[in-house]
């Protein structure tokens, strides 16, 4: 079998494992409905090898390459409700995944619109949590895939989990300025959100760092309420810390100056001009950053980050 080597890019020659797109729905791509602020227009392309396979059902869409599978599942939470449509989603992608040749999922992206409405344990993203809990297993639990959970501009009725498997398991990563959030206290939800913080994956040059949704949290505390400043500072303090831990556990050098992709998650579109003037100050590759609208998870925060880094 041919060695997974992810690449991602913005080119648009011969079909990637999977494309992202942010503008109108298109055959092939995969659409996240978080509108494009600002950054590369075409299609976010995460190649692996040179051939794609498709096999696709009224749920789901499988798409192989190189020894690695993207899955997309995407459920109808209207006659459900989130909490149930979550459980269905993850309940078909692990009944897909765990029978394949590409039974690891490394990393897994969850969009849904409204993410932030309903109230302390009723908001839709504590009730995706117990759907998410309530679908997974012991052996999806350890330790579970890198993730983002972001709240959608997109038909409030659907429910995307696009998953990342492979024929080889990854190396999951926590931060040692976070909280596992499997161990978030229950403050935050009457169950943990089942994610780590990063995997690394590939081997020698080919090795990728997938960072999770990181946002302004330390320990399991969120910081800089209004401040988009200081909340990109602190994001980018959780991220270095990881391209630490992934430069030791792997003995190559993770650093900002490898990053292949960084997408940027903002609340309010008129934070778009004090975002990118932060995320400037940190980002050698400014022309590798997409900002894209989206609603974080928790409500005191404005901006969570995401991307893809090589040795
Ligand atoms: C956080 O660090 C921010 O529920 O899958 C980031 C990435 C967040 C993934 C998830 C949630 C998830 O807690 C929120």
């Amino acid at each position: 079998m041919t060695r997974s080597h992810l690449r991602v890019n913005w080119c648009s020659d011969a079909e990637p494992l999977l494309r992202f797109g942010f503008e109108q729905p298109a055959p092939g791509l995969c659409h996240v409905a978080c509108a494009r602020l600002a950054g590369p227009v075409a299609a976010e392309s995460w190649r692996v090898g040179d051939d794609v396979s498709d096999t696709r059902s009224d749920t789901l869409h499988l798409r192989r390459s190189g020894g690695m599978a993207a899955l997309h599942v995407r459920v109808d939470e209207r006659a459900l409700g989130i909490e149930a449509a979550t459980q269905s989603a993850y309940r078909t992608l692990l009944s897909a995944v765990r029978e394949s040749r590409e039974p690891y999922i490394l990393r897994i992206w969850n969009y849904f619109a409204r993410i932030n409405a309903g109230d302390g344990d009723d908001e839709r993203y504590r009730r995706f949590c117990v759907g998410r809990a309530r679908a997974v297993d012991a052996a999806f639990n350890s330790p579970p895939p890198a993730a983002t959970a972001i709240g959608s501009d997109g038909e409030p009725h659907w429910l995307d989990v696009i998953a990342l498997c492979s024929h080889r398991a990854g190396i999951a990563l926590e931060n040692p300025r976070q909280t596992p959030a499997w161990q978030y206290p229950r403050a935050f939800g009457p169950v943990s959100p089942g994610f780590s913080r990063a995997a690394l994956i590939g081997a020698g040059n080919a090795q990728r760092l997938l960072v999770s949704g990181t946002a302004s949290i330390v320990g399991h505390v969120s910081l800089h309420r209004g401040d988009i400043s200081a909340q990109v500072d602190e994001t980018f303090a959780n991220l270095r810390a990881l391209l630490d831990i992934a430069s030791t556990r792997s003995g190559h050098v993770f650093t900002l100056d490898g990053c292949e992709s960084l997408r940027v998650y903002v609340r309010q579109r008129d934070d778009l001009a004090a975002t990118q003037a932060a995320v400037a100050r940190h980002m050698p590759h400014r022309e590798r950053v997409l900002f894209l609208r989206g609603d974080i998870c928790r409500r005191e925060l404005d901006i969570e980050l995401e991307g893809v880094f090589a040795p």
